[in-house]
């Protein structure tokens, strides 16, 4: 394979390790977890898996040589969206098994979860690592989003695993993926199958965490990402004066990717959807207010500005998503009848069955976000947020408040936009330091789970604002994290979903400053991700950890 020269260099980076994984590991139990609702529920869906305590690691005094360890071999799964790091868990995971017997043996499958049902697999080898190590991208073993949920897909897995030897496999993933790792890890105890199940918190919407989990891997990298080219979109627009951009940012439900990147950028506006939901506003309220900031910066003789949108943003209009909750059951319900529905009379069966409120704002909203609105869920239920152009939907309105405004003799400008949607640039760029080092150590850190005899747990590393030697490893059971929630029309055990917390520091630092960046150009131009060089421009973890280790 052919490198560019950053990407020789990278190899050679060697991750820093907590100073508590190097050499022999013992494992400390903390107390009994509890799931963080819903508590009889999951106890009485997972009686082999819940309850179990926290873990942390600490340095074996009496280490045994490892040659003294059994061999394990392990499989490794990569679920979802890709994420900077995923290579290095991969490679912190081969080396970690290795240092417990050098003829331990890793086989990923293939092309996610899919790989482990449909038994497409291969063999990870060290010279397979070494191709990938600090590098962006799930394409060692590729990822897919198929759902594990099935008994016979559980069982069709297990012929594989036992084929193979294998007696611990580590699924990476968001909170549906480690969900469904909670599943299956519970299923194979309960058949004492002999295989354990790990999980590790991956996504770039940053929205698998909680008191325990600080931050899942990839958010760091991505939103880097993300602010390089929201930065360089600001210069531009500070340079030429005449476009408004409206940038989406990916992120599903939670705004964290765009708060996070307007704590680093700045921008003139950005909004977050989970405001929108507490405020009870409507649509017309974003938009009037983004109408208003474009109309008192255009007093100032500034005809151009940043929008920052989160992807989600149309799922929290509280009126659409009671919209979508009930558009949900419907399209479940009524699989066949839609099936072969072309796009008007698909829109006419909407509008007829839906209760009259959800109807009218079915019919209230464009066609195109009708539409997109109806669109197939993912495997896991979601809507396919990623697919509705909520950045044109918001401009083009802003633009009709605006003729309004003109009209009434309150606003004399002119509003040009561009339009841009950032997700999948971010999602396999090279990890930062800060990634590289959490990664490889959650890779590392689940093979001293896997030696700890324990499943249904989630690697875990803590402190991690501190320098990575200092972060403190351990594990934590993935019920704990987890509750009961309505998909696909039935309530069902998930993991719960950390949206933006309106009383946290992250989101009140950006409310005390928002108004003065919408009228005054306070542009922040990050620049791109940087490798090496001085620690605060290298090692710096995202600003959204740093303020809510404030809160812990
Ligand atoms: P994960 O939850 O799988 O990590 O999803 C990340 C994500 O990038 C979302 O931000 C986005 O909405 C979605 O994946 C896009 O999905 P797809 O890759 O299937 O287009």
């Amino acid at each position: 394979m052919k490198k560019s020269a950053l990407q020789k260099i990278r190899a050679a980076y060697r991750p820093k390790l907590p100073v508590e994984l190097e050499g022999a590991v013992v494992a400390v139990e903390g107390k009994p977890t509890q799931s963080v609702a819903d508590q009889e529920e999951i106890k009485a869906l997972f009686p082999n898996t819940y309850g179990l305590p926290e873990l942390s690691f600490k340095k074996d005094p009496n280490p045994v040589a490892p040659t003294s360890n059994r061999p394990l071999n392990v499989g490794v799964i990569l679920s979802g969206g890709q994420a900077p790091g995923g290579h290095n868990v991969i490679s912190g995971l081969f080396d970690g098994i290795k240092k417990i017997n050098r003829d331990s043996r890793l086989f990923g499958f293939l092309m996610g979860p899919g790989g482990l049902v449909d038994h497409q697999y291969k063999e990870l080898t060290a010279e397979i690592i070494d191709e990938y190590r600090n590098t962006g991208g799930f394409d060692i073993i590729g990822s897919g989003r198929t759902k594990l949920e099935l008994k016979e897909q559980f069982d069709k897995g297990l012929e594989i695993l036992k084929e193979l030897g294998i007696e611990a496999l580590v699924i990476i993933g968001g909170d549906d993926s480690n969900t469904n790792a909670a599943i299956l890890a519970e299923y194979y105890k309960s058949i004492n199958a002999g295989v354990q199940v790990i999980g590790c918190p991956k996504t770039i919407d940053g929205d698998l965490k909680n008191n325990v989990i600080e931050t899942s891997f990839g958010f760091d990298t991505a939103t880097k990402t993300y602010c390089e080219v929201i930065g360089n979109i600001q210069r531009d627009c500070n340079s030429a004066r005449k476009y408004w951009h409206f940038i989406k940012l990916m992120g599903r439900s939670a705004s964290h990717i765009a708060l996070e990147c307007a704590l680093q950028t700045q921008p003139n506006v950005c909004i977050i959807s989970e405001e929108v939901e507490a405020k009870n506003q409507t649509l017309a309220d974003v938009v009037n207010y983004i109408a208003d900031i474009v109309a008192k910066r255009a007093a100032n003789g500034e005809n151009f500005g940043t929008v920052l949108i989160p992807e989600g943003l149309i799922e929290f209009i509280p009126a659409v998503k009671r919209l979508i909750a009930e558009l949900n059951d419907l399209l479940a319900k009524s699989a066949d009848k839609v099936a072969g529905l072309d796009e008007d009379a698909l829109r006419a069966f909407v509008i007829e069955n839906l209760t009259p409120e959800n109807s009218k704002t079915y019919a209230s909203l464009p066609h195109d976000v009708a539409r997109q609105l109806t669109l197939d869920r993912d495997p896991h239920g979601n809507v396919q947020v990623s697919l509705i152009e909520t950045e044109k939907l918001i401009s083009r309105m802003v633009a009709d408040r605006l003729e309004e405004m003109r009209a009434e003799g309150k606003y004399n400008g002119k509003f040009a936009t561009m339009h841009h949607f950032f997700g999948y640039e971010g999602r396999c760029a090279a990890p930062s330091n800060f990634d590289a080092d959490y990664c490889y150590a959650l890779g590392y850190n689940a093979a001293c789970l896997i030696k700890a005899g324990v499943t249904g747990y989630m690697t875990l590393l803590r402190d991690l604002t501190r320098p990575s030697v200092q972060w403190i490893p351990g594990g934590i059971p993935i019920t704990m994290m987890m509750n009961m929630e309505r998909r696909h029309g039935e309530m069902k055990p998930v993991i719960q979903k950390a949206l933006v917390d309106l009383d946290g520091t992250p989101f009140k630092k950006f409310a005390a400053k928002r108004d003065n960046w919408a009228v005054e150009t306070s542009f922040i131009y990050p620049g791109p991700v940087q490798y090496f060089g001085p620690a605060e421009v290298c090692d710096q973890p995202s600003m959204t950890l740093k303020y809510e280790q404030l809160d812990r």
